[in-house]
């Protein structure tokens, strides 16, 4: 596919690009709403990690010949794609890792352990994933640091009145917050909540598992201190992930893992730490994941971020109005203008496992849940709902077997 930037995307066209829909669900064609999950992958993308283990596999920073520095470049080429990709100055703030949360859970323990104390504040919010949670949560346990979290309103939206009371007056040290909700679709004002943290000498952590996929980011722009995200949910393979963090707090962090790769001389009496960003690549990384997330990137890059963002944008407007329209149907979360590709909804009376069991035999993928937000579910004042989420290869039928779907739903448990 090689559809020029800012273009209307033609979903279709790009449908042929992924093997996945070429089989039938349940004798229907699939229809995936479900890529805030995991996004599936293109044969480009499956082409390179083929190609890759087939003619260049080897392991990288320790073999000194030819197939190894095959394999070296080929993995430090995909590293320079993720730093252009989200505009980093430099490949040496670009670490490899396994996922989202591989990369915040680093910079939870790597910096908050020598960053954090008794009095300091950690501000979180109640939009984010447990993967932007619990391990502020934790380290906020081990150093005595105190947890705070910016509540949101009914509709998903941070509660922004709230933040001069909760920064605590110069006692803030950190805010963590994602710049997408998984659940609800919310965009976050990251940028304004980056400023608020520099200008009382906190940093700011972006998780962008929900954005990076879908629009772009750019880190200089927004000015974040780090920021996280997934090869998987990007039509990338699993296992690899990508942590974004400025070189000058790179450079003064402790590791977070330790072992091979990353020291540059070990003895009896002390170890030193191998330069940026290996540093903080301990052990085998993930070399032909990483190598095939290059490949996705040229992939979304040939699109277009913007167009992507566009398409996804029509469908959750196709699908708030379709879905709207349905007796007995609760939507979550805000207005179109401040939301991304998610739609989360609950049918009266239903549990929302039965929903996705009734639309899973329509060949209907939803994912049903707390979604890994069991604060946010708990503000709703529900357990769970149902949710369906968009990529570049969804179509607005898939939204319109959707509603048959729910429609079924009613009529099974009337
Ligand atoms: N959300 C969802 O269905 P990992 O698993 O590390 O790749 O991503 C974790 C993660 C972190 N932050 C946000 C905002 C996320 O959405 C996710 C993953 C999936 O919503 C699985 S729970």
């Amino acid at each position: 596919m090689a559809v020029k930037q800012n273009v209307k995307l033609d979903a279709r066209r790009i449908r042929a690009d992924f093997p996945i829909f070429e089989q039938l669900e349940e004798g229907k064609p699939l229809a995936f709403l479900d890529s805030a999950v995991s996004a599936h992958k293109p044969r480009q993308v499956i082409a390179a990690l083929k190609d890759f283990y087939e003619n260049s596999y080897g392991n990288v920073g320790r073999g000194v010949y030819a197939l190894a520095e095959r394999a070296n470049a080929a993995y430090e080429q995909a590293r320079e794609k993720a730093r252009e990709f989200i505009n980093a100055s430099s490949p040496r703030e670009v670490v490899f890792t396994r996922n989202t949360t591989e990369g915040l859970n680093l910079v939870a323990y790597a910096w908050g352990l020598d960053n954090l104390g008794p009095g300091d504040i950690v501000l979180a919010s109640e939009l984010e994933h447990h993967s932007n949670f619990v391990p502020w949560q934790e380290v906020a346990r081990r150093t005595g640091a105190e947890f705070r979290v910016i509540p949101v309103t009914g509709e998903g939206e941070l509660e922004l009145d709230e933040l001069e009371r909760l920064a605590g007056g110069g006692r803030l040290k950190i805010i963590a917050i994602t710049a997408v909700s998984n659940s609800l679709g919310t965009i976050v004002p990251v940028e304004r909540l980056i400023a608020f943290a520099h200008e009382r000498g906190a940093i700011a952590v972006i998780d962008a598992a929900q954005a990076a996929p879908h629009r772009r980011v750019d880190v200089q722009a927004l000015d974040c201190d780090f920021l996280a995200f997934s090869g998987h949910k990007m039509c990338g393979p699993s296992g690899v992930g990508v942590l974004f963090g400025r070189a000058e707090l790179l450079q003064k962090m402790s590791p977070f893992l330790t072992g091979g790769g990353m020291i540059r001389r070990v003895s009896v009496e002390k170890t030193t730490w191998a330069e940026l960003p290996h540093k903080f690549e301990a052990g085998t990384p993930p070399v032909a994941e990483a190598v095939a997330l290059g490949a996705a990137i040229d992939y979304l890059e040939g699109i277009g971020l913007e167009a992507i963002a566009a398409h996804e944008h029509e469908l959750a407007a196709y699908a708030l109005e379709r879905l709207g329209e349905l007796p007995g149907l609760t939507l979550y979360g805000p207005p179109l203008e401040r939301r991304a590709g998610i739609v989360s909804f609950n049918l009266e009376g239903i549990h929302p496992h039965d929903v996705a069991q009734i639309l899973d035999a329509e060949g209907v993928c939803v994912r049903a849940g707390h979604h890994c937000n069991q604060p946010l579910m708990h503000k709703l004042g529900v357990a769970a709902t149902s949710r369906a989420s968009f990529y570049l290869y969804s179509l607005p039928e898939e939204v319109d077997r959707l509603v048959v779907g729910l429609e079924r739903a009613q009529k099974v448990f009337a």
